[in-house]
């Protein structure tokens, strides 16, 4: 098979995808630079139905966003507050059962449980949380924690991050989602988030988590102050841990989205921009399985042509989404597994509903 480009930066990145060698840096600045998008989406879309096919990944989840106070203030955050403010919460566990209670009837395999960095909070509170949610819903995996909250764990409960690790197992952590690197660079670090573990921290607890064998996501928040190069390296950061550890499920580009945070001067992303992101990911990260089109950030629409795009998983029904719909999101706040399924056979995919760990489940 032979594409014509119209940019003949991308004959290399093509070459290099059919004969499955590994992209250089070059490679995807290259990608990033492009104006051939159609060009861009053929091969990332070629890499795409080499391991998927025609298979669109959803599940069925519900977020749990257990308090909104948190003590680092990252600039990019509509979401966080003081405690004290106005808006400012703490689920109780009664609170979280209550949540939980509310959707019991519906088939939910995933909770996704993140939230701020809140000084009132124990280490109880968190083994808490993870058995409170094993109890109720005994046969859904529990999701939760970044590395962030890793590290905070770790020093509220005093214990060393294999410990801290240990115990949330033990607790019933099954697996985490990605957030938290933003992008691994410390000029941005410096710039938009100095409060929250750097580079080099999250790179240390990602390798201690994978070496507990809990496998983790990863993601990358784009569209702020990045330049093209400091996106291409967080890929390249997060390749080289993959062909460390093998722990990485799933990879999500992170949209910006700037209303109500401190960067409420920045444009949205553009269609062309969310693309080239989930394109990038897919041909940069040869090693990972699963690239998802996050459709809250991107919006549905877009997420169906990411579709196409490399992304082979939309993540799923989410039930209620707090961090985005903060900072000016206009998706829902959350999908019934109709329109997840209509959204993937409409794009000309089959849809496969799934657990957490790409195992399909019957409808
Ligand atoms: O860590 C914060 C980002 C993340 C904004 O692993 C923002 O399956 C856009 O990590 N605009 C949380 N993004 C979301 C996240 C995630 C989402 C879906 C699936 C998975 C998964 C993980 O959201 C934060 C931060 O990077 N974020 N503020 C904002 N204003
Ligand atoms: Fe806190 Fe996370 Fe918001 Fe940063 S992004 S302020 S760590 S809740």
């Amino acid at each position: 098979m032979n594409f014509p480009f119209l940019d003949d930066r991308l004959l290399p990145v093509w070459e290099k995808v059919r004969q499955g060698s590994r992209l250089s840096q070059e490679d995807g600045i290259s990608i990033y630079n492009t104006q051939d998008l159609t060009g861009l989406g053929r091969i990332a879309d070629y890499a795409r139905k080499k391991r998927h096919g025609n298979k669109a990944f959803y599940v069925y989840n519900q977020h749990l966003n257990y308090t909104n106070v948190c003590k680092n203030r990252c600039k990019f955050c509509a979401y966080a507050k003081d405690d004290g403010d106005k808006g400012a919460y703490v689920w109780s566990m009664d609170e979280i059962e209550k949540r939980l209670m509310e959707r019991i009837e519906e088939p939910v395999c995933e909770l996704h449980i993140v939230g701020g960095l809140n000084e009132t909070l124990t280490f109880e509170y968190f083994i808490d949380l993870i058995k409170t949610v094993k109890r109720v819903r005994p046969n859904a995996a529990v999701k939760a924690f970044t590395c962030v909250e890793i590290d905070y764990l770790s020093k509220l409960s005093g214990l060393s991050l294999e410990e801290t690790v240990a115990r949330l197992k033990e607790a019933g952590l099954d697996m985490m989602p990605g957030g938290g690197a933003e992008v691994l660079n410390s000029r941005i670090h410096d710039a938009l988030f100095p409060k929250k573990i750097g580079h080099d921290r999250w790179l240390q607890i990602v390798k201690v988590v994978h070496k507990a064998g809990i496998k983790t996501n990863a993601t990358m928040l784009y569209g702020h102050i990045e330049t093209v190069e400091e996106r291409v390296n967080h890929l390249i950061s997060l390749r080289e841990i993959q062909d460390d550890t093998g722990g990485f499920s799933a990879f999500i580009p992170l949209a910006f989205h700037s209303q109500n945070t401190e960067l409420d001067d920045l444009p949205p992303t553009t269609a062309m921009d969310d693309l080239k992101n989930v394109a990038a990911a897919r041909l940069m990260l040869d090693n990972f399985d699963h690239i998802k089109a996050y459709w809250v950030m991107i919006g549905e629409s877009l997420a169906q042509v990411a579709l196409n795009f490399g992304a082979d998983d939309l993540d799923g029904t989410i039930i209620e989404e707090r961090i985005t719909h903060t900072a000016g999101a206009k998706s829902a706040k959350g999908l019934t597994r109709d329109e997840m399924e209509n959204m993937i056979r409409s794009a000309g995919f089959e849809p496969v509903q799934r657990d957490s760990f790409y195992n399909p489940v019957a409808g």
